[in-house]
């Protein structure tokens, strides 16, 4: 995957869409706590409780209200007009992207939209609640169809294709993540090693914000759309 162009995005991208992040002080993890529900022991002790969980967001992802913003749209559009190529990386397992038009676009984290079996692998679309009991369609089992998303202690997925295209790449971009998660926060580390220019668009300074060399601070649909248009014209 070329591209001269590598941009990781978090939740702090979908927030102004009306999607919750996790950190921040009316984030996801202030209400649950991690272990309860983002774990594959937290799966295996309670699955009707992961099961709630992870279906109420995704009633949440699909109701009408929940649209991409100005900041995933300025993404589709640079991946449209850049020559050198733009991969997008993101944590997120929303589908805020895909809907604005990004193609060339990694979930490392997973996706809400899709269950996984996890006695044979099948991964299906799915836009309605997965159900405690329910046979996987494919091999039969019964209870073993989840979320397909990655858990702490999960590895996350493409790994190989993300550090090989951070490894080629001229420019990274960290857009909306608070650096807290590994191995996403590690990127930047590996661009700089690889001899990219590093740069940080996000509301707050995050945790390894000293590991940029430039940094804009701000709501995504405010700095998202000025930084694409200031590539676009040719400056850095
Ligand atoms: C705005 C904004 C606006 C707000 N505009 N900006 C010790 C050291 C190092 C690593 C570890 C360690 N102990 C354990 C680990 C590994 C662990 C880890 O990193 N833990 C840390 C907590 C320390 N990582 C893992 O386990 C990962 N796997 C792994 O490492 O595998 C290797 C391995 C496996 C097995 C054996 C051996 C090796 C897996 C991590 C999986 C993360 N999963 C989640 C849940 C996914 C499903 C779901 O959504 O429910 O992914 S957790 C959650 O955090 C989610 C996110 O993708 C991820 C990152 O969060 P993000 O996107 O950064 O959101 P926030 O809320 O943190 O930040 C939002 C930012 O936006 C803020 O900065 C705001 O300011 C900003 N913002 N509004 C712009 N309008």
């Amino acid at each position: 995957m070329n591209a001269e162009i590598v941009i990781l995005t978090g939740a702090g991208i979908s927030r102004e869409s009306g999607l919750h992040t996790f950190r921040d002080v009316d984030g996801i993890w202030a209400t649950v706590n991690i272990e309860d529900v983002a774990t594959p022991q937290a799966f295996a002790r309670d699955p009707v409780r992961v099961q709630a969980f992870y279906n109420a967001r995704r009633r949440g992802l699909v109701d009408a209200a929940v649209q991409p913003n100005a900041a995933h749209h300025a993404l589709a559009e640079l991946e449209r007009e850049h020559r050198g190529g733009v991969l997008v990386v993101t944590q997120n397992i929303d589908d805020l992207h895909e809907r604005a038009g990004s193609r060339n676009l990694l979930h490392m984290h997973g996706e809400l939209l899709k269950a996984v079996c996890a006695a044979c692998g099948e991964v299906t679309s799915r836009r309605g609640d997965i159900a405690v009991d329910e046979a996987c369609a494919a091999c039969g089992a019964v209870g073993r169809v989840r979320p397909y998303v990655v858990w702490f202690g999960e590895m996350p997925l493409f790994m190989d294709e993300i550090a090989a295209a951070i490894a080629g790449c001229s420019t990274f971009v960290s857009i909306g993540t608070s650096g807290a998660v590994y191995p996403a926060a590690g990127f930047v580390q590996m661009a700089r090693a690889a001899g990219a220019h590093t740069v940080e668009l996000n509301l707050e300074p995050s945790q390894v914000r000293s590991d940029f060399a430039e940094h804009v601070y701000g709501k995504a649909t405010e700095i998202v759309p000025a930084f694409v248009e200031r590539v676009l014209r040719g400056a850095r």
